[in-house]
């Protein structure tokens, strides 16, 4: 009975896995681009919003990260290629600095990998 109890958990484990990575609700490619208005990312279920964002290059950029997600996935944003990374407090702005770049896509997630999104540099 237990084999079979762990048998049932392991599967449905797996099933939420491929409902998270491929059937999950569409993904939609929001991009945002650098200009007059601030640069917000809204950071909420499983999702940055948006998750493409352009700027730039060899100029420095400011991003707000509005973290709408409490859970500790979301904690913390991370830039590996830019070497940037910053804690998000909950229901509030966090300013993070990012610093002038090549052209080219950086990606940024959270420290899981589980948010995903990229910096376009052009
Ligand atoms: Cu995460």
């Amino acid at each position: 009975m237990l084999t079979l109890l762990v048998n049932v958990i392991g599967l449905l484990l797996i099933a939420a896995i491929v409902w998270w990575f491929w059937l999950g609700p569409k993904r939609h490619t929001a991009e945002s681009v650098s200009g007059s208005e601030k640069l917000q990312i809204l950071v909420k279920d499983g999702v940055y919003e948006p998750d493409r964002i352009r700027l730039p290059a060899g100029e420095e950029a400011t991003l707000h990260f509005r973290r709408e997600d409490a859970s500790p996935c979301a904690e913390y944003v991370l830039f590996p290629d830019l070497e940037v990374s910053a804690q998000l407090a909950v229901n509030r702005d966090t300013e993070v600095h990012i610093p002038a770049a090549e052209p080219g896509e950086y990606p940024f997630t959270c420290q899981m990998q589980m948010y995903r999104g990229t910096l376009v540099v052009e």
